[in-house]
Parts: structure tokens; sequence; C-alpha cells
């Protein structure tokens, strides 16, 4: 197992602090010393806070109105009339999402970008008279219009006639990594899925997955990569729109050892991570708009309401993860209305439900209780009917809190309102509208000492 130079330097740090800390002896069998435990590094730290993300799966199987092409399209059938980068990155910031990341190449393996190494491409087919390059309109579209970008490069591909002869088509893919990595400025988050089927010659590859990750890692440290196996951010382990509840961020690596990897521990892992593990993996939801990944037009009655993506964004963002929502362009190579509506009314919903925040400015008193136990009192000053809470974690510093519980009061009789697991940089809890004047968290157990809360409370309803 080759580990990388940031990972051994965590490592190193940790193992410090280790030192560092065995002069203590007030701390519970079991509990962590908070300096051993694994953080985030600035990329990911940034990644998160971002909240949400748009997924743009674009490429042959929008004009063939299929989920996964098969290798053998005509390059001549991506003939976009009106691709309009802009408006994609428009829609975005309209969303409120930081980041668009674009099906640089799906498991068909039509590459969007002139690849030097693969004739299977837009430069093969009329769109732009063959001089067309989808990455770098959408490249040029996010730093126009401030956002980030990243990329998605299916490592299955179902057309390079390399592939399943694994040491040949490794470096075709390293080759193409290459190109997108060096071409087009900063790329924000580099996006691989656990696909591995069989190849146009019946093989199936083997990835050099330590060589892949160590290309992105030179070619742009600022990037997080996105896998199964992280080794930055982790799949949230359904494409379901819902994040574990627990839901850590801190991962034992072994339990996913590679992309793809299968079985009911590697989902439960993948939901729950692990309070114990030793890497920072926090968990990305990725989710579409609509029932397939790439547009179809039998779908656009189909588009999911302002009330079921809030739904989502409650059991995403809500639940310590980040959102990477799927809208795909349409053959004309924009978002198509319906979509572009329910994106700005969602982020309309967010803004007035958020818009009030009864905690703002209102006192707050941290009491620590013991090893891994606090209790926070908010005072609110007057009667408000309150049916959701916001609670964060100061994740810069890790993730620590494994159990709580929310109780309201109106005089003095303490009344549950909500009881929960972990909370990490989010989690948002909805509960009956209740009057309350004060509210408390009783943190009943954590796996470090936790530091104060962040908290919000808001109306709902
Ligand atoms: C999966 C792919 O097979 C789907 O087509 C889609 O791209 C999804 C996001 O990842 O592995």
């Amino acid at each position: 197992m080759n580990i990388s130079r940031r990972d051994f330097s965590r490592a190193a740090a940790s193992a410090l602090a280790g030192t560092l800390m065995r002069s203590r002896h007030d701390r519970p069998s079991g509990m962590l010393a908070a300096q051993s435990r694994p953080l985030p590094s600035p990329a990911q730290l940034a990644w998160q806070r971002e909240e949400l993300a748009l997924f743009l799966h674009f490429g042959v199987n929008t004009f063939t109105d299929r989920e996964w092409g098969d290798g053998r399209e005509d390059p001549a059938v991506f003939a976009p009339t009106g691709l309009h980068a802009r408006q994609w990155a428009r829609a975005a910031k309209a969303a409120g999402a930081g980041m668009l990341v674009l099906t640089a190449k799906h498991h068909d393996g039509f590459c969007l970008w002139p690849s030097r190494v693969t004739e299977h491409s837009v430069a093969r087919s009329p769109w732009r008279g063959g001089a067309g390059d989808v990455v770098r309109e959408l490249t040029d579209a996010c730093r126009a219009e401030g956002l980030r970008a990243g990329l998605y490069l299916s490592p299955w591909d179902r057309n390079a006639p390399v592939y399943g002869d694994s040491p040949r088509y490794n470096d075709f893919y390293c080759d193409q990594l290459t190109e997108l990595l060096t071409r087009y400025g900063p790329i924000a988050e580099v996006w691989f899925d656990g696909a591995n089927g069989e190849g146009p010659n019946g093989r199936r590859q083997v990835y050099d997955w330590p060589r892949v990750f160590a290309l992105v890692r030179r070619l742009q440290p600022e990037a997080v990569m996105f896998s199964d196996a992280g080794p930055d951010v982790r799949w949230c382990g359904n494409e379901a729109g819902a994040a574990g509840d627990p839901n850590w961020s801190t991962m034992n690596p072994a339990a996913v050892p590679y992309p793809g990897a299968q079985g009911d521990a590697v989902i439960a892992a993948l939901q729950h991570g692990d309070p114990r593990g030793s890497v920072w993996r926090p968990a990305e939801t990725d989710t579409s708009i609509r029932p397939g990944w790439f547009y179809h037009p039998a779908e656009d009655e189909r588009v999911k309401t302002v009330d079921q993506l809030l739904e989502i964004w409650f059991t995403s963002v809500g639940h310590n993860s980040k959102l990477l929502l799927n809208v795909p362009p349409t053959r004309a190579g924009v978002l198509h209305a319906t979509d572009v509506g329910r994106l700005a009314a969602l982020r309309a919903r967010l803004t007035a439900l958020f818009a009030e925040d009864f905690a703002a400015g209102g006192a707050l008193r941290w009491h620590s209780t013991g090893p891994g136990t606090a209790v926070v009192d908010v005072e609110l000053g007057k009667t408000v009917k309150v049916g959701i809470a916001r609670l964060d974690e100061d994740i810069a510093h890790g993730q620590c809190i494994a159990r709580y519980t929310i109780l309201g009061a109106v005089n003095e009789r303490w009344r549950p309102l909500a009881r929960g697991k972990t909370i990490g940089y989010r989690k948002l809890e909805r509960f009956e509208p209740t009057p309350v004047r004060r509210v408390r968290v009783v943190v009943e157990d954590a796996v470090a000492d936790p530091r104060p809360l962040r908290i919000g409370l808001y109306a709902g309803g």
C-alpha cells in the first residue's frame, strides 16, 4: 500500500500528538485526545463549506437517449445546437452552488475535449467544426462566473482498444488525466466512479489507483479526489440523495480498499464513516434532479420538485455531507428551463427557511460537564416557535460529538425536541414547531472533548 506524502506527514503529526498526550490520566478508556484526531485539509474544508455543487452529465448519451453508451457511437452524433456554458454557470450561481463537475468522459469513452490519445472525441464531431472543447468552455465559464470546476473521467472505457490490457490502459488513462489537469488551469475536484465493466475486447481492467491518485496530487495539489475510496472525499453509498445518520467524516481506509469495492460492509462504511477512523474522508452525496443522469426528453415532466430537493438538502448537507446535484444539459447544450427554475426555487426556499435565526445574537452558554459531555444553553429573550435546529461543529478541529439531545422550555419544564448522533460540519434537525424561550443541547457522548457548537434556531414549517 502506497502512502502519500500528505498522509505520511499527517500520520507523523498524529503520532507526535499521541506522545504529547500520554501524560494525561484523566481520560476514560476509549476516548481519544482531540489533538490526535484526523483533521480536514484546507482543500477538504473549502469543499465542504461550499455545501452544493452541480454535476453535469453530458456526452454522446445525451444524443442517443441512453444512460450508458457502448463505445461504438459515431462521434458525429455529438451535435449540440446552442451550447452555452455560461448559462450552466449562471444557473449554478443562482442555486448557490460553488462548483460545476462535468463528465469529461463517461463509460462510452467519448471525450468532451480533443484528447491526443484517442480519436473518439469532440474533434471528430461536427460541433464547432471539430474545433470545439467542452472542457475549455466549462472552465472559462466557471472562471468568468467566479465558480470552481471539477472533472469526471470515467475509468471504465468501452471504446479504448487498450482497455483490459492493464498496463497500457493505465498509461492511456494517466495521459488523459494529464491533459485534463494541465490544460485548463485549476481543477478543484477530480471525480472517479467505481464502475469497472468489460471493455471492447471483453476484458476487465486492473486500475493502478495509487499511480492515479499520485498523479492528481502532483498536477493539481489543491484538488480534492472523490471516489468510493477517496482519498479526499468518499461516496455516501447511494445515489438517492441521503448520507448516513450517523455520518462520521473520519474513515477506516481498509473498509473500502478501492473504488468499486462491493458488499454490505462497504456500503455501511460509506454511509456512516467510522468514529475511530484514521483518515478524514467526508461523504459526498451525488444524486440527479431527474430520474436519469443524462438528459432524456421523456423525463421533462419528472424533474424533482422543490419539496423533494429540500428533503434531499436535509438528508445530505443536513447530514454532514456535501450535495453534488446532477442537472444534465439538453441536446441544445443548455440546462432545461424546468431544471433551472427548480434550482432557483430551491435556493429561494432555503434562503427563506434560514433567514431568521432566533439564536443569532442571543446569549449562549457552554459548560463542559465531564470528559466528552457538555451542555449548551441558548436564551432567546422571548417566546418563539422553533421547528428547525442547526448544529455545527467547528470541523477545522475535527469531528467529536456522538450523541446529543435538544430540549426546549418556555418556563421551567424542559421538553425534548430532537435526539441525534453525529453533527460534524452540520446537522439539521426538524421537529414539530414548538414554542420555546430557552433551548438546551446536551452533548451526551463524544469521541474526544467537544469544542463549543454553533447553533441556529428557525421557525421551520
Ligand atoms: C456511476 C455511473 O455508472 C453512472 O452512469 C453515473 O455517472 C454515476 C454518477 O456514476 O458510476
